[in-house]
């Protein structure tokens, strides 16, 4: 091991390292294998009593204490990795993944059609001088008129409140610095877990606690079938800052226009701000659904949304998105929000891809419209062959009708467990239901988006091995 040795002393929590040492000039003794493994570890001081342990380091630079509150890795590598360990284990399995969200059928050729013309212009000397160096921060204002009449032509929403992006998982980090730590901040629980990890992060929570499986400070908003997937709000009185995800990763479930008149009701009556996710609200068909939270009066004065083309156009490596911060949107102090974003966005991202951005064009012209709306539908059409199969054998199902993704209830076991399961006897892949929240155990969320001779694959493989009737 290549680095300095340090002495640590430490008084639970924060951790002081101080280096007292270089290798070449080593006071100790090689380290035990047991010291060895407490590297780098959090390590449990008992009492009042001060321990002594002696780390490998090369630097004097302390570890952010807010990441190391995080537990395990971030969900997603986590499941592919033990994807890949059990295809180590099991070269000849064919394995299906219904696990990460990703889409899988090629983007539609007239948006591709435009990026590889995009792509050609940028050599162009004409062309690198019209669209080559860096783009505006905010995103091109063609693509930005063209989101806005496209999604936001209904409601108080203009051009110069959309904030085009490279994605909404980067911007929901990115909101996180803008709000800043030591914020109180409410999930719906279960929730995609970028919400929770990047609150984390920040330093919106106190430790993890291993009996409830939650962060302190933050408030989980249990969300089943039992409260309709809406949750008490009343428990989000304190908060500040409100993750919705509308239709719901994982549950699948979409919030009616009466439960989001109810969000936004709190919000304003609490003084709270709404980050309303919609990355997957183009699968929405329930017209009882808004598509957009700004369909709801006030919310303009309430809420951040951010979406994305990942799902709507298969960006999912592309990068491609958006988040609208409205005009009226103010802080406490009567500041506006838009200028803080916009000075976030200034510093910390230098504007989208120009080739994505182009692709982003074409998929708001009627062509691309259209075939968004064909890719869309092939997905919904692999959902509901998954909800069909896992009723068939027997089980509880939600969502699939309005979101990719569908929420089967194995009726309290162990999601890990569930997990293991379905990849040791099937080679499929899902995601467990408490990787998403405590209110997920019980659960495996399946993912819709995949080649359909794959998903009638997995559907039969499902009901071979796990059919209850
Ligand atoms: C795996 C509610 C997927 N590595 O692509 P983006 O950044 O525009 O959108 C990410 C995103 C934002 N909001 C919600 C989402 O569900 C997602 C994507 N989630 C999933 O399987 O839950 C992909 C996850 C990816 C990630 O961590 O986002």
């Amino acid at each position: 091991m290549c680095c300095a040795v340090s002495l640590v002393t430490s008084h639970h929590p924060p951790y002081f390292f101080r280096a007292v040492d270089s290798p070449t000039h080593l006071l100790v003794p090689p380290l035990s294998s047991s010291l060895l493994e407490k590297l780098g570890r959090t390590l449990p001081i008992k009492g009042r009593h001060r321990k002594t342990v002696i780390v490998h380091a090369t630097s004097n630079v302390r570890r952010n204490p807010n990441i190391a509150k995080l537990q395990a890795g971030y969900l997603f590598p986590e499941i592919n990795r033990i994807k890949m360990k059990h295809l180590e284990e099991n070269p000849d399995a064919k394995i299906i993944s219904l696990g990460i969200g990703d889409t899988t059928e090629p983007i539609p050729q007239p948006i591709t059609k435009a990026m590889a013309a995009a792509a050609e212009n940028l050599g162009t000397l004409d062309g690198y001088a019209r669209y080559g160096g860096y783009g505006a921060e905010q995103g091109q204002t063609l693509l930005r008129e063209k989101l806005a009449e496209r999604f936001y032509a209904d409601v108080n929403i203009q051009a110069s409140d959309i904030f085009v992006s490279d994605g909404s998982k980067c911007d929901i980090s990115r909101l996180q610095m803008m709000f800043g730590s030591n914020r109180r901040v409410a999930v719906q629980d279960p929730s995609y877990p970028a919400y929770v990890d990047s609150s984390v992060m920040i330093g919106n929570t106190e430790m993890y606690d291993h009996a409830s499986k939650q962060y302190g400070k933050i408030v989980y908003l249990a969300c089943s079938s039992e409260n309709d997937f809406f949750p008490n709000l009343s428990l989000a009185k304190d908060a500040e800052l409100i993750f919705f995800c509308s239709p719901n990763n994982p549950t699948g479930a979409a919030a009616t226009r009466d439960q989001l008149i109810e969000l936004v009701r709190h919000a304003k009556e609490t003084g709270s701000i709404i980050i309303y996710d919609a990355a997957y609200a183009i699968y929405i068909s329930n017209p009882n659904c808004p598509k957009t939270i700004f369909e709801i009066p006030g919310a303009d004065e309430c809420c951040i949304e951010t979406c994305s083309f990942s799902k709507y156009a298969g960006f999912t490596g592309l990068r491609l998105g958006w988040t609208v911060v409205p005009d009226k949107l103010k802080f406490a102090d009567g500041s506006l929000v838009k200028n803080d974003w916009n000075r976030l966005m200034c510093t910390s991202f230098n504007g989208a891809s120009n080739i994505a951005q182009a692709g982003g064009m074409a998929c708001l012209s009627d062509e691309g419209m259209n075939a968004m709306s064909e890719l869309v539908s092939f997905y919904k059409e692999n959902a509901a062959i998954l909800k069909n199969t896992f009723e068939e054998m027997g089980y509880t199902v939600y969502g699939g009708t309005d979101a990719p993704y569908i929420w089967v209830s194995f009726d309290g076991r162990d999601s890990w467990e569930i997990f293991t399961e379905v990849l040791t006897k099937c080679d499929i892949v899902v995601t467990p239901g408490s990787g998403f929240g405590p209110a997920g155990d019980g659960f495996i969320r399946c993912s819709a988006f995949g080649h359909r001779e794959n998903i009638i694959e997995a559907a039969h493989r499902l009901k071979e091995s796990f059919s209850r009737s």
